[in-house]
């Protein structure tokens, strides 16, 4: 059907080389596999679902991989685009600690008001809850999510108004690996691969 060559043109590659810290041949490896996995060229909410089951069999992941699709899909068209999802991966996956945070911040301020809510971390912690299912044993004061929101405002929120604002989030994040551990989805599937073996 003529459209076989998976390659990004050397004006996308220069664009993608500038805005992300993965180098030609990464990008166009990546390029590569996207289009494999979705020759649309852009990755719905239900694919993106189910690259998440592929992780976290156990689990209910659907609900975080909501949360994280709209972050990727940065002009919220309802899919990713191939630049949408390399960028996100760039940041999520060899971004410094702080570009890591700001991006996690995006994730857990679902509103977009610039803070966090109780009600917005109560509703991402759920979902990282039910996506690994039974898979971690828990601290008696951590085991269901809304003891995990009370002991991460009680980190965290350093002026007690009940929100946190970015600066409150990222200096307790660096505290609480939770939080960052949450977003390092490994969506290479080669390396998985070689992991279990
Ligand atoms: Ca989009
Ligand atoms: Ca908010």
């Amino acid at each position: 059907m003529g459209n076989e060559q998976a390659k990004l043109s050397p004006e996308e590659l220069r664009e993608l080389e500038e805005s992300t810290y993965f180098d030609k041949r990464e990008l166009q490896k990546w390029f590569r596999e996207f289009m494999k996995d979705c020759p649309s060229g852009s990755l719905s909410k239900d694919d993106f679902i189910r690259i998440y089951q592929q992780f976290f069999p156990q689990g209910n992941p659907s609900q975080f991989a909501t949360h994280v699709f709209k972050v990727f899909d940065s002009n919220s068209d309802g899919c990713i685009s191939f630049k949408e999802f390399i960028v996100a991966l760039s940041v999520t996956s060899k971004g410094s600690l702080d570009e890591k945070l700001d991006w996690a911040f995006s994730l857990y301020d679902l509103d977009g008001d610039g803070f966090i809510s109780s009600a917005e971390m109560l509703s991402i912690v759920t979902s990282i809850y039910e996506m690994v299912g039974n898979m971690l044993i828990l601290p008696k004061d951590e085991d269901t999510p809304q003891k995990r929101v009370t002991k991460i405002f009680m980190q965290m929120d350093q002026d007690n108004d009940g929100r946190l604002t970015r600066q409150e989030f990222k200096e307790g994040s660096k505290m609480d690996p939770f939080i960052v551990q949450a977003l390092s989805i490994d969506y290479d599937h080669s390396k998985i691969e070689t992991k279990k073996s």
